[in-house]
């Protein structure tokens, strides 16, 4: 059994309200038994999945799904679950006045109620102690000549300097980027150039959220991860795979060697120190999978994935880089990808007082029967697709 490495402590996964609701595609969303109803049952469902991994803290909003009148309440209720709350998502992309955008939409009035929406998510985080604001815009357009790039441009910035202003001195706004979809044409923030020109011009409360999923298939995350780093402009991580597009499967099933690279940057930059303050959610929906069984492999899959890139022998790794070694250099790194981490894990569990095998006793604990006989009438969660 390989040592544990030091560092793994550091590792917190916020999971995602809506990864416990109903989600599908847009042909379909299948319900599934026992889900959620309202945020607090949510929050139960995290809850269920740090309690096994010991990993996953706090747990991500998402509003308006998770509108409740009390969010203090709502905050209350999470500690005594044994979680926190964790970022606040805005959603300014699912009502009929956004058809041509939100923030950067040609007519003022529904600016200025995207960014009222923007303005409200802070006001929720000052009542939930939350320290993120996580923005993704699928503000785009789908034909050349619909609309003015450029003055599309100008009216993000011009939001996002009104809600820079009204943060906390300990709240950050996290811009997220996707490549395409639902815009075809032009998205507004596209990729992490535009999200880090917008983060510098607003100041260093403002950070860049690399969602793995919103990449063109063959861009090189990490590349991305570790010039984010080095800027000081890595805010946090929407962890999830992608086969083909914004898949949004389970982070780790697609390309785990991906994710171990990525993580080894993350190491290699100092990105595990909560000091620099990179936040790893994931965003993930467990379409045909159960719901909670699939949080607690994403947490796995990260908790594997970071290990190995903890075992990277740095030393010898510089010293074959810095010989031109490449060979060698490129062993040391395959070296600790190719270690079997599980046994290390299941002892680092033990140590902790988890069970080493999380999932087994997830499965084993009877929570899953519980809320399927609990959870009768009302209404599910889900986000509508
Ligand atoms: C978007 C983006 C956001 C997430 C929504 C549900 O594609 O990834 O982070 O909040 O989906
Ligand atoms: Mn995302």
């Amino acid at each position: 059994m390989t040592d544990l490495p030091a560092g793994l402590d550091d590792l917190a996964i916020e999971t995602p309200s809506w990864a416990y609701a109903n989600s599908g595609t847009r042909f379909k969303v299948f319900a599934q038994k026992g889900v959620p109803r309202d945020p607090f049952e949510k929050i139960a469902d995290a809850a269920q999945v740090h309690a096994f991994t010991g990993a996953a803290p706090t747990v991500a909003l998402h509003i308006p799904w998770d509108k409740v009148s009390d969010y203090s309440l709502l905050a209350e209720y999470t500690v005594d679950q044994g979680v926190r709350l964790g970022a606040i998502n805005a959603n300014v992309f699912q009502d009929d006045d956004y058809l041509l955008g939100s923030v950067t939409n040609p007519d003022p009035r529904i600016r200025r109620k995207a960014t009222d929406h923007l303005l409200e998510c802070v006001d929720i985080m000052d009542a939930t102690g939350s320290r993120d604001l996580k923005l993704w815009f699928s503000d785009g357009i789908n034909y050349p000549g619909q609309d003015d790039i450029r003055a599309r441009q100008d009216r993000l910035s011009e939001a996002l300097a009104e809600v820079y202003a009204r943060l906390g001195d300990d709240q950050r706004i996290l811009l997220e980027y996707k490549l395409f979809e639902p815009a075809f044409y032009v998205t507004d923030v596209p990729d992490w150039g535009t999200s880090l020109l917008h983060c510098l011009a607003l100041g260093p409360k403002a950070t860049v959220c690399v969602d793995t999923g919103h990449h063109a298939p063959g861009t090189n995350i990490e590349f991305i991860v570790a010039s984010l780093l080095r800027a000081g402009r890595l805010g946090a991580f929407d962890f999830n795979s992608r086969f083909y597009a914004d898949d949004d499967l389970m982070v780790g099933a697609a390309d785990p060697f991906q994710l171990f690279r990525i993580m080894y940057e993350v190491v290699r930059g100092g990105g595990l120190d909560p000091a620099t303050g990179v936040a790893f959610m994931l965003d993930q929906c467990h379409n045909i999978e159960p719901k909670i069984q699939g949080q607690i492999r994403s947490v796995m899959n990260v908790q594997e994935a970071t290990t190995k890139a903890l075992l990277v022998d740095a030393v010898a790794l510089r010293t074959a880089q810095d010989s031109g070694d490449v060979l060698g250099a490129n062993a040391v790194l395959m070296d600790a990808y190719n270690t079997d981490v599980r046994p290390s894990l299941a002892a680092w569990r033990e140590q902790r007082g988890l069970d080493p095998d999380p999932i087994a006793a997830y499965k084993a604990s009877g929570y899953f029967d519980k809320i399927v006989a609990e959870r009768v009438g009302g209404t599910q969660a889900g986000w509508g697709a």
